[in-house]
């Protein structure tokens, strides 16, 4: 069995992955972005066992979903938060890892057939279609459990009696977000959603759990990890939950206006489910827009933060800019 808990190792090519530590940073967020990606990669790559043992094939359909790509927006935005308050990589790295998990164990049972019935996924078959449903289903659950034991092991003997109180409320707090309060209470709302006619402000309430639980958990999780203060947390959490929503109001124009070669997934799939998104309600252009403010919003929200928060601030142009 390999190490539950995820080592934070430099990058191949020795590029030290700090902000620089004094005065406004000049990051080069492409790079930025690149290298905490390959972070949390080889991070996850040791958050599930090889596929061998009797349980071999669902270590495979694991590892098959888990390391398949995707931005890993999520997990880079927790490590930003961590460092945003003079937190270290290392301090954020497991939760990074745990949200990444639990993000993609809801990828793969989104695209089951019981739920999206979906062929593809960051641009290679879905789960199920490889593994079969019963497989697929499991390794979205043990996606979604072990996500928890690789947080929990940042519990390790010499963390300190408040490094334990910050790990013990972040697990509370994925929980909550990743549940029925959260991402999954909000996919009920959506499935149940389908063929209805919702107004803006539902809408909104449902993509606040199904979207943005999440990110408020990554980033709030991050900042929490990192020591910051209950100020700085409230902070945090305005950042996330207008960052959340922008990235769904995005996700809904790309699903229109993208192709699935682009996007490595079926895209005009919300109107054919009968789906309210922001273009069928807003149009294409107030939807960009509102995404836009949301941007300033969650810009506001970190005015207090000096130049470690430059990463966060550049995340959330990212969010609406992204093509995929
Ligand atoms: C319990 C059977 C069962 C199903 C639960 C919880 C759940 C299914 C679904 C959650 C809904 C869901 C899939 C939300 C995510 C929405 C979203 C915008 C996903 C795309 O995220 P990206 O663009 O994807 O960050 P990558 O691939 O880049 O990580």
């Amino acid at each position: 069995m390999q190490q539950a808990k995820p080592t934070h190792q430099e990058p191949a090519d020795g590029h030290d992955l700090q902000p620089p530590a004094g005065g406004r940073s000049a990051i080069d967020f492409d790079r930025y972005l690149r290298e905490r990606a390959a972070l949390v990669e080889r991070a996850l790559g040791e958050c599930v066992p090889a596929p061998a043992g009797p349980a071999g094939r669902l270590f495979e359909a694991m590892r098959y979903s888990l390391l398949a790509g995707g931005k890993r927006l999520r997990p880079v935005l927790a490590l930003a938060a961590c460092e945003a308050v003079g937190g270290t990589l290392d301090a954020a790295l497991s939760l990074a890892c745990a949200i990444e998990m639990i993000h993609t164990y809801s990828l793969v049972h989104d695209d089951l057939p019981c739920m999206d019935d979906d062929d593809l996924r960051r641009g290679r078959p879905t789960n199920h279609k490889v593994f079969g449903e019963a497989i697929a289903t499991l390794a979205g659950d043990g996606l979604l459990t072990d996500a928890f034991k690789v947080l929990a092991a940042a519990a390790t003997s010499s963390c300190s009696a408040r490094s334990a109180q910050a790990l013990l409320e972040t697990i509370a707090e994925l929980a909550d977000a990743a549940g029925s309060a959260g991402m999954v209470g909000g996919q009920v709302i959506d499935v149940l959603g389908e063929g209805q006619a919702l107004e803006l402000d539902q809408l909104e309430y449902l993509h606040s759990k199904k979207t943005g639980a999440l990110f408020v958990a990554a980033v709030c999780g991050g900042a929490r990890l990192g020591g910051a203060s209950a100020a700085q947390l409230n902070s945090m959490r305005e950042y996330a939950q207008a960052l959340g929503l922008a990235f769904q109001v995005i996700d809904d124009l790309l699903d229109v206006e993208s192709s699935t070669e682009t996007m490595g997934k079926r895209t005009n799939k919300d109107e054919a489910r009968g789906k309210v998104t922001y273009p069928s309600l807003l149009g294409v252009e107030r939807s960009r827009q509102l995404a836009r403010d949301l941007v300033a919003r969650a810009d506001t929200a970190l005015k207090r933060f000096d130049h470690r928060a430059d990463p966060l601030r550049m995340l959330a142009a990212f969010a609406v800019e992204r093509k995929l």
